[in-house]
């Protein structure tokens, strides 16, 4: 972590010559938009995807994680009207047109189900109105283009979030602070009803080129991570895909964390409602990361717990462990694994602690690829054994990097999606080639598959262009 944080600085609007919005994605969004709307956009963003190199289901409980902007993004070409209404279009047909009075934005989504697309936008857009002085936005006219997987861990829905944040500030004349923007577009796509930690919304706003960050909460903050030279990352596409708000798994496995600090609390004699992340547990007995680690495995046991055990182990009514511990769509869940997610969390913790320790330390860059690939093969054991995250195409694709990546992982949420590789510059193609006739020849119905298995570099974070 050699170079200074970006974390005061404002988003950047970028001045662009005509020249460059009348080629490729930026022509083809730029008529849509004037075919829809009938003038041109006032101006664009752009909000990049996410890799998490390491520090997986860490963020909700208040520990730093390492991701990197990808080169995968969300556009919109966008222009604030004076209809008071919001127009909103997207160039994939699949996305069918929104148009509602910006003054009546609401967020439905029905529960077990896929939210539409949308919702995902006017979760931004709320998120930008509660903190406006008379919490009413002009209206705005938006084209929406994206090129990053959906529900597959590199973080599209943050992605769109974001950009529609980012587009509502801008067509205010609002400037924020990329630190700030980033906690406010945290906080509205828990409208969604997933309760994220902030690492996607962070790295969004925070990402820079050339450079993985390093990214600590509480407060929010990024720091440059100095990768070995030589390494280079492969993202590879599972084939399965998930959406996380469609259904109850990870805002599960917040409430079995929080849970396990709460429990590890009242037996320890602390004030457990004050526990809501397991990090408060870490600051609240003092303990390292390893120390806490075995308070895990000597306090709680590895049967799943039931509800009934929970509370009487609170000493609370259902209805108080609904209000102070689960989420809405985890209610209904009668057995929750306290010991493994807990232990997962603190271990990953330590993992990260690891990752930045070796990158900056004085070992050849050899050593530091083969230590840091290390970490991430324990990442995955864990996530696949612990957390229970994973996926058997996940665990597949995991799995024919052995002997060719250094160490690869499952990135993102899990449960489908993709896997991050760490390879370098003489293995990477070799890797490649081994996914694409290994795994993707299995699947003839694929096509594109330079967009399912690339190499990736880390790319700039959210940016607002004006066309000169
Ligand atoms: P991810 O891991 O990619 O963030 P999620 O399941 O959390 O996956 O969110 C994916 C959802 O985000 C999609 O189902 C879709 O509703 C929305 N989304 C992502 N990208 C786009 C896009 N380019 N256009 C419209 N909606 C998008
Ligand atoms: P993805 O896979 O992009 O949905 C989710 C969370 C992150 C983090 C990771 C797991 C949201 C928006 N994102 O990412 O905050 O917890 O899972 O590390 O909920």
């Amino acid at each position: 972590m050699d170079l200074p944080a970006n974390n005061n600085d404002n988003i950047q609007v970028i001045q662009m010559r005509k020249d460059d919005v009348e080629e490729g994605r930026f022509l083809s969004l730029t008529q849509l938009f004037e075919a829809k709307f009938m003038e041109k956009p006032s101006f664009y963003v752009r909000v990049p995807g996410r890799v998490n190199i390491i520090g997986e289901h860490i963020d909700y409980c208040g520990y730093s994680v390492c991701p990197m902007a990808i080169q995968r993004d969300i556009l919109m070409a966008v222009s604030p009207s004076e209809s008071k209404m919001l127009q909103l279009c997207n160039t994939d047909s699949k996305c069918e047109d929104l148009t509602c009075s910006i003054d009546n934005i609401k967020i439905e989504v029905e529960k077990g189900k896929p939210p539409e697309w949308y919702n995902y936008f006017l979760c931004g857009v709320k998120g930008i109105m509660d903190i406006l002085p008379d919490k009413t936005s002009v209206g705005v006219n938006v084209a929406v283009t994206g090129n990053i997987p959906w529900g597959s861990g590199l973080s599209s829905s943050s992605a769109l979030v974001s950009a529609a944040a980012l587009a509502t500030a801008h067509a205010n004349k609002v400037s924020m602070k990329k630190v700030e923007i980033a906690a406010l577009c945290a906080h509205a796509e828990r409208y969604i009803g997933t309760q994220g930690g902030g690492m996607d919304q962070a790295i969004a706003f925070l990402g820079s080129r050339g450079s993985a960050k390093h990214i600590e909460f509480n407060p929010l903050r990024a720091e440059n991570i100095k990768l070995p030279s030589g390494a280079v990352f492969v993202i590879a596409h599972s084939l399965s895909v998930v959406n996380k708000a469609a259904t109850h798994d990870y805002n599960c496995r917040v409430a079995e964390c929080r849970l396990a600090g709460q429990i590890i609390a009242k037996k320890r004699n602390l004030k457990w409602r004050e526990i809501s992340q397991l990090s408060d547990l870490q600051k609240k007995v003092g303990l390292s990361l390893e120390e806490i680690s075995e308070v895990v495995c000597s306090a709680l046991h590895e049967e799943p717990y039931t509800k009934e055990e929970i509370c009487n182990e609170l000493e609370v009514s259902e209805e108080e462990l609904h209000e102070y511990s689960l989420t809405n769509n985890t209610t209904h869940i009668s057995k929750f694994k306290l010991r493994q997610r807990a232990l997962h969390v603190f271990q990953e913790a330590a993992r990260v602690k690891n990752f930045c320790a070796v990158c900056q330390s004085e070992a050849s860059d050899e050593e530091k690829l083969v230590q840091l690939g290390k970490l991430m093969r324990e990442s995955h054991q864990s996530l696949q054994h612990l957390f229970e995250c994973s996926h058997p195409l996940l665990d597949e694709v995991v799995l024919l990097g052995e002997n060719v990546t250094l160490g690869s992982r499952l990135t993102g949420a899990g449960w489908g999606g993709c896997t991050v590789a760490l390879t370098t510059q003489d293995s990477y193609k070799k890797y490649i080639e081994k996914l694409k006739t290994s795994f993707y020849a299995k699947h003839s119905e694929i096509q594109n598959i330079d967009t399912l298995v690339f190499a990736t570099e880390p790319s700039e974070g959210a940016e607002v262009y004006v066309v000169a």
